[in-house]
């Protein structure tokens, strides 16, 4: 049996239990300083690893992933574990499913990766609020990632559930967790707090034992390094193909003055922001960069090895406001949809120059096929569905209140109040930046304009007194890095009508997934007068995957030609948010799990601002084959830039 169809034998098999893990007795990992390397059961170790966030891939593909990883001739991976992920409510955990972390690292242990844990809590990786829960800021004033009380007290029951859940897996109890990082890039924070590292040091060591390898990450300076590291966990660094390797690692040297050297995060490529070109970097870089950590005998993860998706609502941000789109492809080594790459195959070559590498055929990419355009049908605007959409009806308030303040923790919020006077001219609703993140503007169901944290501040609307204001709110993915992680979401202070400050507001929580099912179940009648489309408003269209053609349905990517800036949901599966109009991603990649051959396959689509349907044209998705990641707003090709 080829070693490809043995691997595949194995998994076939049922994975081990919690129970037989333990039984595999006798297995240490340890640091040997006195001989600047890792020890693995007692022999010279090191590893050659890539980053995977299982939350960016759907559990269909983790063993397909997983495996070309292998291939590639890794011996470890390296994840997140982002908190607010599993933790969605206050005590409310969910462990299954697309969120089975166990079901994760039994399937890296089963095809023979060793995995290096990064339980946060804090994690940055461009993921809302670097994974802290939303729910926390219902505590106005808490310090994130200090010994503030409710902050700890959050972060002991947390790790209290998450910890004993990994614990099975540590290499010592015959699982596959070599090493487990606490936080990550402290350093880079501005609360510097010895005390907050010290508290996890001491809830890692009780959940986790004396024997396993604690670590800190921090970028690859004295200045991140003097408050990233602590006595008792093992600094390594992170650097990409902008630094002089030499010096990098000498930074760690000055924390750690004998061990391993690490770099925990070898950027393969870079992160994007919508509005921003895409970020790549060139594979002869990177080929240069890992060769020469390589020889140093250095251990290395490769950040990212495949990046993936940031499905639904789950993108970060940086500042200024900058949010990440919903691609996570990363120009990665495997791309976004799992795909072998150039890169890809030269990393694996220079693996080979230091390891032996697996023997047997690489997993192939995952076909993708053009299911063409789907012609898609105006349905009702958001106004028209606020009863199905807020069911339990809205909250009275004289001041705008915030997401968190409403328990609404994603997605959007609908403001509404009456105008005060008169604007048959022009007047400005203004916002004093208090719009987070963008808001779009009707006066009895007439588009007047869009205001946008940090770019648009005030717009002019006409109305008369007594017509209905309607604000939707936008929540558009929290900050991830630096300090302003506290990130709340809505009208964060008074909008104002020339000089009056409007109140008396209705706050609608809108609950999206609700208005999918209805979407979902009913036969979606299109409203009888459909409204502009210029409106927010759903949209609903079916496609069929085609018979008589062999192993359909594949992976495919939505397009949005013409469509403005919205959200996206095939059978109900959030898909993430489009922008085509701000780039530079165009395309979405479309898992072929979430679709079915035996019925209709249904899109719905948030429309924000304006779709290219109206009554006398058609309108259209279009199911394409090829991902467009580098828009046509933006012309540079390949761009290389330099990272910390
Ligand atoms: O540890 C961080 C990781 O999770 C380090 N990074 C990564 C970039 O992908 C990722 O967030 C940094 N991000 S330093 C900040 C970038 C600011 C533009």
């Amino acid at each position: 049996m080829p070693h490809w169809a043995l691997l595949g034998f194995l998994l076939l098999l049922p994975l081990l239990t919690v129970a037989e893990l333990g039984l595999q007795a006798n297995r240490t990992f340890e640091i040997d300083y006195e001989g600047d390397r890792f020890l693995k059961d007692g022999k010279p170790f090191r590893y050659i690893s890539g980053s995977i966030h299982y939350s960016r891939i759907p559990r269909f593909y983790w063993k397909d992933r997983l495996l070309k990883m292998r291939m590639a001739g890794l011996n470890a991976i390296q994840t997140y574990v982002p908190w607010n992920f599993h933790e969605p409510l206050p005590g409310l955990y969910q462990f299954s499913g697309d969120q089975d972390l166990e079901y994760f690292l039994q399937l890296a242990h089963e095809i023979g990766l060793l995995v290096i844990l990064r339980p946060g809590p804090y994690i940055c990786a461009e993921w809302d609020m670097g994974g802290l829960p939303a729910w926390l800021l219902e505590k106005k004033s808490i310090v994130l990632r200090s010994s503030d009380l409710d902050y700890l007290a959050a972060v002991e029951k947390w790790l209290g559930i998450l910890l004993p859940k990994v614990q099975p897996y540590l290499y010592q109890n015959g699982g596959p967790i070599i090493t487990v990082q606490v936080e990550n890039e402290y350093g880079s924070y501005f609360s510097c707090d010895y005390n907050y590292l010290r508290f996890l040091l001491n809830l890692f060591r009780q959940h986790l034992g004396k024997d396993v390898v604690l670590f800190s990450t921090d970028g690859a300076s004295e200045e991140y390094l003097k408050c990233g590291a602590l006595q008792g966990i093992y600094a390594t660094v992170d650097f990409g193909t902008g630094r002089n390797v030499t010096e990098a690692f000498l930074t760690q040297r000055m924390a750690e003055p004998k061990g391993p050297l690490i770099n925990s995060e070898f950027y393969t490529g870079w992160l994007d922001h919508w509005g921003e070109a895409h970020q790549t970097i060139s594979t002869e870089k990177v080929v240069e960069f890992l060769i020469d950590i390589l020889s140093r005998g250095a251990n290395v993860d490769m950040y990212m090895f495949i990046g993936g998706t940031n499905f639904g609502y789950w993108n970060g941000a940086n500042t200024p406001y900058a949010p990440q789109p919903t691609s996570y492809d990363y120009d990665a080594p495997l791309s976004e949809a799992g795909d072998l790459t150039e890169k890809y195959f030269a990393v694996r070559e220079v693996i080979g120059k230091f390891e032996k590498l697996p023997e047997g055929p690489i997993p192939p990419s995952t076909p993708k096929f053009a299911y063409g355009k789907v012609a898609m049908k105006q349905v009702n605007t958001v106004e028209e569905t606020l009863d199905i959409l807020c069911p339990a009806g809205p909250i009275n308030s004289t001041y705008p209140l915030t997401f968190v303040e409403v328990k609404q923790y994603f997605g959007f919020v609908l403001y509404r109040t009456t105008l005060p006077k008169n604007c048959s001219e022009p007047v400005g609703l203004s916002s004093f930046n208090g719009v987070h993140d963008r808001a779009y503007v009707s006066v009895n169901g007439v588009p007047q304009g869009i205001l946008e944290r940090n770019k648009v501040f005030s717009i002019n609307i006409t109305g008369k007194a007594g017509d209905t204001l309607d604000v939707l709110v936008e929540n558009m993915g929290r900050i991830n890095y630096g300090d302003e992680i506290n990130d709340f979401k809505g009208l964060l202070s008074n909008l104002t009508l020339g000089s009056v400050i409007l109140k008396d507001w209705l706050i609608f929580p809108l609950d999206m997934e609700g208005a999918l099912q209805h979407y979902l179940s009913s036969s979606a009648a299109c409203s009888e007068n459909p409204s502009s489309s210029t409106l927010p408003s759903f949209y609903v269209g079916h496609f069929s995957i085609p018979s008589g053609i062999p192993d359909l349905p594949q992976d495919t990517y939505i397009q949005f030609s013409s469509w403005t800036k919205g959200q996206v949901w095939i059978n109900g599966f959030n898909l993430g948010r489009y922008w085509p109009a701000r780039g530079p991603q165009v395309t979405l990649y479309v898992p072929r799990h979430i679709l079915v051959t035996s019925a209709p396959n249904n899109i719905t689509v948030l429309e924000l601002e304006k779709s290219p349907c109206s009554f006398q044209e058609k309108c259209f998705v279009e199911m394409v084959d090829k991902p467009v990641l580098d828009g046509p707003l933006f012309s540079s090709k390949k761009k290389v830039v330099s990272s910390s």
